[in-house]
């Protein structure tokens, strides 16, 4: 039996079997024990499981194993984001429906998972599409309507003038839609909203508590939250009572504002224009503009294109009259919808001015020097010392701007004020697969919330999916036609659904009881398990979802659920799975089938391959050689432990040699490296490389067998460690050989072994690091740190940092225990 085949299929599938037949990863709630909260993502159930999941689910199992045998009580859990339009889609193509197709997926998905032996604890698995969770979304939804927190107004959606349907952001392709291929148009609906920017502030001031979230995730946030802070300032409309507001971060210039411009949407346009020989050219503008997507008249590309109003404006600072025009990239969602434009000093409003023929007047000059006299080649949008601008010439732009805004708010056309990008959250999608919106309407009451005691609204199993003609869920009678809860009157019940983004705000807070019937969340197991200890996921969520995720946090807070501010302590971001240059994905047919590669090497090659083939956050190139190479290394590490089992049961005594002593070190120094790269720096490449390196050590120690009857003990530890410290990457194969040793328990619980710091000393050397070949910091590291993780060590100097960011790393020059240069 020894010595035999690394049977990786006969091994993956015992071992799974146990840790499932004995619950291995199951927990309770234990107040004796630390616990340690490890997520990943949930997986939307799109029929299979690509490597980018497995590379997400294999980081989270490596930390999850790791803090089981350090002896955390851990919450590893997974589930299902279940609801969504690709199921819905499926339904209309291919005629299936969408729970069926959604169930069927899971079950598919989730013996993928089983076959990567991931440490679940799946009777804690949650599916977002059934009525069990999807009530506490309605739940919640109602706490918040009598919070003021959702509220519905009209909004914009991508409408299909073919299909006579709203389009989801994701069914237009290049501005047409996914169907029909017709051109997209936007209208304006009712719609239901959350009101998340009664947070923003809070949302923002929190960042700066999220000590172990990636920088680019803090600055991404802080950017979509967008807090400007200016003046709003009210021109009145010459030979009228109009006035227009406008919103600006740069009241100082407000003597260079040459014209004034009004969003296609402003609703004082009609007004504006009545009656002027203007008026039929203004509206013919407006109407062709607000059918254009929001998304392209974003665009910094866009050309930038107007039409006057025949109105003008006064200056309520200098007096004078300037030209009132609609201009398309002005939007009503920002600001009042109005801005004075000052073309010498915001870049916009100078090619506005230059295509128009409008003049550009410089109030604002450099604060060392003068700007060129014969005119600007581009706006001057700097701070500077303020000219022509009556008595507030000579001033510092800073100084100007807090003196204007309180003469604005003194003589009382004006005051200061915060506005914020981010906008208030959008949640009504016309569309079935999704959490029905709990409200009624009654044609005497209004809109009426549906009692708790009628939760939850479920979804009718019977529709119709044709992809044209509306939401399927309007053509239901049984659905829609319902009774007024307050009058009993004939009434309709609200058909829009919830986004899904709702249903992951809060799947980590069900997790910590996912059966509990009376109540959305059991306040004591979350009070327990919260905060998550690390979170792991694609960056593509790093604004919506953590956003989301966070706004719902603060908001159970509130509701009196929770005790934490913020979800998760710790965030990683892991990179994408790419193969031939490009991320692997279906369009672009380079995937590699994950069940193919675990049925060619098995569950425990894949997954040392993706963790070793680059640190987390970096992209992961896919390389069938790499892959080659990792199974060869199990192979190694299974002839090495079956070699010496033998030798284990040989009477030990006497002095080690001094090969035995010299591998006892290297042991010593790698359990430290491991548990420094998965606990701090969460880079399991180079925790896979020491381990590494130590089967070679142990190789070089000699595959013959002992030395002398003293060096058994230290045989001993060392193989048992090895095969310890590899189980979080390689877990099959771990069991198989400790099981081998003679233990009878799964070592899934076994302490992580330890070690002593006096031996895990290592020789450290100092390497020089350049930036460019100029001197910018030093590294002290063991003697035999590899190139790579020199390099990254060298990056993540914050010195280095500031040099680097922004540029392209073009090449690294490494003078082996020398010098690193990063040319850049
Ligand atoms: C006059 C001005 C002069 C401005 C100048 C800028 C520079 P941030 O900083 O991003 O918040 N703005 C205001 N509302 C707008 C809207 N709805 N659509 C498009 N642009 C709008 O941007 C604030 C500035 O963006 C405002 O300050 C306004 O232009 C413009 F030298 O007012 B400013
Ligand atoms: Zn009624």
């Amino acid at each position: 039996m020894k010595g035999d085949r690394y049977d990786f299929k006969k091994i993956e599938e015992k071992w799974q079997k146990r840790w499932w037949e004995e619950r291995v990863f199951e927990v309770t709630e234990d107040p004796g024990k630390k616990k340690y909260y490890c997520l990943e993502m949930l997986p939307y159930p799109s029929g299979d499981i690509h490597m980018g999941h497995v590379r997400n689910y294999s980081i989270g199992d490596v930390i999850a194993r790791y803090f089981f045998m350090k002896g955390y009580n851990v919450l590893h859990p997974i589930g299902w984001d279940a609801l969504g339009l690709p199921a819905e889609n499926a339904a209309i193509k291919h005629g299936i429906h969408p729970a069926e197709w959604t169930m069927k997926n899971i079950e598919r998905m989730r013996g993928q998972l089983r076959r990567l032996g991931f440490s679940y604890a799946w009777e804690r698995e949650v599916n977002t599409s059934l009525p069990d969770y999807y009530r506490w979304n309605q739940w919640f939804f109602l706490k918040m309507w009598e919070r003021g927190l959702v509220y519905r107004k009209l909004g914009r959606v991508n409408w299909c003038p073919s299909c006579q349907t709203v389009l989801a952001n994701e069914q237009v392709e290049g501005g047409r839609c996914w169907r029909c291929d017709s051109e997209v148009e936007e209208r304006e609906l009712p719609q239901w909203f959350f009101r998340i920017t009664a947070y923003a502030e809070e949302l923002l001031a929190d960042i700066d508590t999220l000590k172990d979230w990636p920088e680019r995730v803090k600055t991404m946030q802080r950017n979509w939250i967008g807090k400007s802070v200016g003046a709003r300032v009210s021109f009145p409309v010459s030979s009228s009572d109009i006035e227009i507001e406008v919103f600006t971060t740069r009241i100082d210039t407000i003597y260079g504002a040459t014209f004034l411009l009004l969003s296609p949407e402003h609703p004082v346009i009609p007004e504006l224009v009545k009656g002027k020989k203007e008026e039929s050219e203004v509206l013919h503008f407006v109407s062709r503009e607000r059918k254009i997507p929001y998304s392209l008249r974003k665009a910094e590309t866009l050309e930038k294109e107007g039409v006057f109003t025949g109105a003008y404006a006064v200056n309520p600072f200098s007096g004078e009259r300037i030209p009132i025009f609609v201009a398309n990239y002005i939007l009503m969602d920002y600001g009042t919808g109005a801005v004075m434009a000052v073309p010498a000093h915001d870049e916009r409003d100078f090619e506005f001015a230059r295509k128009y023929q409008l003049p550009i007047r410089i109030v604002v000059k450099p604060k060392d020097g003068e700007l060129a006299p014969e005119g600007l080649e581009k706006a001057f949008t700097e701070y500077g010392v303020l000219i022509d601008s009556g008595e507030f010439s000579g001033l510092s732009s800073e100084e100007a701007i807090a003196r204007m805004t309180e003469y604005a708010e003194e003589k009382g056309f004006g005051k200061r004020s915060v506005d914020y990008r981010l906008k208030d959250w959008g949640i009504s999608r016309q569309r079935y697969w999704g959490t029905p919106i709990p409200m009624i309407h009654c044609p005497k009451c209004g809109v009426v919330p549906v009692p708790y005691e009628d939760l939850p609204v479920v979804l009718p199993r019977d529709v119709e999916f044709s992809g044209v003609g509306g939401n399927p869920l309007d053509k239901v009678p049984e659905f829609v036609e319902t009774t007024c809860p307050k009058c009993g009157g004939k009434a309709k019940r609200e058909t829009d659904t919830m986004d899904t983004f709702v249903d992951s705000s809060w799947y980590f807070i069900r997790y910590t009881d996912p059966k509990i019937e009376d109540a959305p969340i059991n306040v004591s197991a979350a009070s327990y398990w919260l905060p998550v200890d690390i979170y792991i996921g694609g960056v593509e969520h790093a604004v919506m979802h953590l956003l989301y995720f966070r706004f719902f946090t603060k908001v159970l807070r509130d509701l009196g659920f929770l005790e934490i501010s913020e979800p998760a302590v710790r965030l990683l971001t892991q990179g994408m799975v790419i193969k031939d240059g490009a991320k692997m994905s279906k369009s672009k047919g380079n995937v590699v089938d994950p069940d193919e590669m675990i049925d060619r090497y098995g569950a425990d090659t894949v997954r040392l391959f993706i963790l070793f083939a680059a640190p987390p956050e970096r992209d992961l190139e896919w390389s069938d050689f790499g892959v080659e190479g990792a199974y060869r290394f199990l192979i190694r590490v299974w002839r090495l432990v079956n070699r010496f089992l033998p030798e284990l049961e040989k009477e030990a005594g006497g002095e080690p040699s001094p090969e035995a002593v010299k591998l006892r070190r290297k042991l010593h120094q790698t359990i430290k490296r491991v548990m420094v790269d998965i606990e701090e720096r969460l880079h399991f490449n180079t925790a896979i490389s020491a381990i590494m390196e130590l089967v070679n050590e142990f190789y070089d120690y000699g595959e013959k067998g002992s030395k002398t009857p003293g060096d058994i003990p230290i045989l001993k530890e060392a193989l048992e460690s090895l095969v310890l410290i590899l189980s979080p990457f390689a877990p099959h194969i771990a069991e198989e050989l400790w099981e081998r040793m003679g233990h009878k328990e799964s070592l899934a619980h076994h302490p992580f072994p330890s070690y002593d710091p006096e031996l895990a000393k290592e020789e450290l050397i100092t390497i020089v690091v350049q930036v460019n070949g100029k001197l910018r910091g030093r590294l002290e590291v063991a003697e035999d740190t590899s190139e790579e993780e020199i390099k990254e060590l060298a990056l993540s100097l914050p010195k280095v940092r500031s040099y680097v960011e922004g540029s392209k790393v073009r090449r690294v020059v490494y003078v082996p225990k020398k010098l690193i240069n990063i040319v850049v």
